[in-house]
């Protein structure tokens, strides 16, 4: 199967908050575990450079846009890297590759008679980079971003969006899961059947931008720009190589519910006019708020994913995001959350779990393991259905409910420990084959656990398996099953996966 996965490409105006790390977490997941299952993946990430937002803070600075950009972006690449993200590339808007393709796209829209030009006056939110009708504000100000508007009046050109409100509703009438989840599908489709206007593509009086190819005097509006980002990569990520064919429009969009109507009303419809297919699906998450708040660069709460990296390491950060909060609904974001699930979901049930496994195998069969799988082990009947229930869940994105199926594992891997009581069994000559098989279970069971939780724990899932004598890269997707694990010996205890982190509010 070909699989694409994208994330938003974000703003540069300033440096990025949790909120952002959140979004390419949720999209390595899925990445990741994709490949585990063998198919053909590529991750796009990357940012949005030509927006209003970015000339202007690029001009408090006293710098050219490009230079401002050019001197912020290692900021932005950092975020995937330390986050241990696997993305095939990381795009930048003010690529020469994503220019070029930009301006052939506006071009068909053109071509296509979608494009006319007139006269705009609105209220323009500079945080959305949006305009705002009357009845979106709150007390004259934009909910989202509690600044006032300004007034804009210009001549630009505009897309026929109107044209598109029945192929739009014909395509969700026909694929109900084309936004994902359902209350989000229902939210755009009744945007859609509310009524569509057109909207600018373009902008007067602002050089920073990719100039529009029959009208040099102006520039692509941000989002004229930006949404082509996802389907321009495709033509350039590999020098020589076109993309596009294999992976388009095999393509799912990860993204927040602030930018919903941009990625499901006008993105469809601007690639139904450019004469490209539309995506395979779109997943639209929640927010993740602070005291309440949404974190956002303009409300100065924001937490920095890369000190939380520092304290807790990438794979524990990548696990709360995961889990803290239900992936597509709201939900608050805390430290204290945070430390709590380091210690005791990984330090405690998964860290301990090894810990005693492998010291049981060490000191009771002097570190050696015979392969003794059994057809009535009760981690048999525990890790079998893992396979297909995390796979069934994360193909509907709900990569907090696949984690937690997996700790259930986890769980039950305790509780087998606790109830055959090893220690005892290793004081009883007669039942060493009951102790032989205990440990394989419960060694095969750390293993597949390790496997499956590989796309959330890429740090620690090979430390795992080499800690069990098994190879760190062994991580199939089909080893999440019972059974697999081979004989060996020279297990020794092994490190502390998760050791105890004694200034845990350094980052706070
Ligand atoms: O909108 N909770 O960029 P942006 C969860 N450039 N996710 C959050 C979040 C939060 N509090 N804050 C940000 C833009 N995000 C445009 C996108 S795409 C063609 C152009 C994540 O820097 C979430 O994915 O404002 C959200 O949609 C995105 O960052 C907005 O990033």
């Amino acid at each position: 199967m070909r699989y694409y996965v994208t994330t938003p490409i974000y703003y540069v105006n300033a440096t990025p908050h949790i909120g952002h790390a959140y979004t390419t977490i949720a999209a390595d997941i899925l990445a990741r575990h994709h490949r585990q299952r063998g198919d053909d993946v590529f991750f796009l990430t990357g940012v949005d450079e030509h927006a209003s937002k970015v000339a202007r803070v690029a001009e408090e600075q006293g710098l050219e846009p490009k230079e401002y950009a050019d001197r912020i972006v290692g900021a932005w690449r950092a975020l995937p890297e330390r986050l241990n993200a696997t993305n095939d590339f990381f795009i930048r808007t003010s690529d020469e590759g994503h220019k070029s393709f930009v301006q052939d796209f506006l071009q068909r829209l053109y071509d296509a008679g979608d494009v006319y030009q007139d006269v705009y006056a609105g209220w323009y939110c500079v945080g959305c980079e949006a305009f705002k009708t009357e009845a979106e504000l709150v007390d004259g100000k934009c909910p989202i971003h509690e600044t006032t508007p300004e007034w804009i009046e210009e001549k630009n050109w505009f897309f026929r969006l109107s044209a598109y409100q029945g192929r739009l509703l014909a395509l969700y009438d026909e694929r109900r899961d084309f936004v994902l989840p359902a209350f989000r599908y229902n939210e755009a489709r009744s945007f859609i059947a509310g009524g569509l206007q057109d909207f600018s593509i373009s902008r007067a009086g602002q050089p920073w931008g990719v100039p529009i190819p029959w009208d040099e005097s102006q520039v692509a509006y941000v989002w004229a720009d930006a949404l082509v980002n996802y389907r321009s990569a495709l033509s350039y990520a590999r020098p020589g190589e076109d993309l596009g064919p294999r992976f388009w429009p095999a393509v799912r969009h990860l993204l927040g519910k602030d930018i919903l109507r941009f990625h499901c009303v006008y993105w469809p419809a601007l690639l139904l006019s450019a004469g490209y297919e539309v995506p395979q699906q779109l997943f639209v998450h929640g927010y993740l708020l602070l005291d309440d708040r949404k974190i956002s660069k303009s409300l100065g709460n924001v937490l920095d994913p890369l000190d939380l990296i520092d304290v807790y390491g990438a794979d524990a950060v990548r696990f709360w995001s995961a889990r803290a909060v239900s992936f597509g609904q709201d939900g608050s974001a805390s430290i204290d959350d945070l430390r709590e699930r380091y210690e005791r979901e990984l330090a405690n049930d998964l860290g301990n779990l090894l810990s005693r496994t492998t010291a049981m195998i060490s000191r009771y069969l002097d570190g050696r393991l015979a392969a003794r799988p059994s057809d009535d082990s009760s981690v048999r009947a525990l890790v079998e259905p893992l396979a297909a229930d995390v796979a069934k869940r994360l193909d509907r994105y709900d990569i907090t409910g696949a984690v937690e199926r997996i700790w259930e594992v986890v769980r039950g891997l305790n509780r087998y420990v606790e109830s055959q009581a090893p220690w005892q069994l290793a004081k009883d000559e007669s039942r060493r084959e009951e102790l032989e098989r205990t440990l394989y279970d419960l060694a095969d069971g750390v293993r597949v656990v390790a496997i499956a939780l590989a796309a959330y724990l890429p740090e620690t899932s090979p430390r795992i398996l080499a800690a069990l004598g098994g190879s760190p890269d062994e991580i199939a997707w089909d080893g999440v099953a019972y059974g697999l694990t081979l004989a060996r010996d020279g297990v020794v205890p092994a490190e502390p996966l998760y050791p105890r982190i004694d200034a845990p509010t350094a980052a706070a």
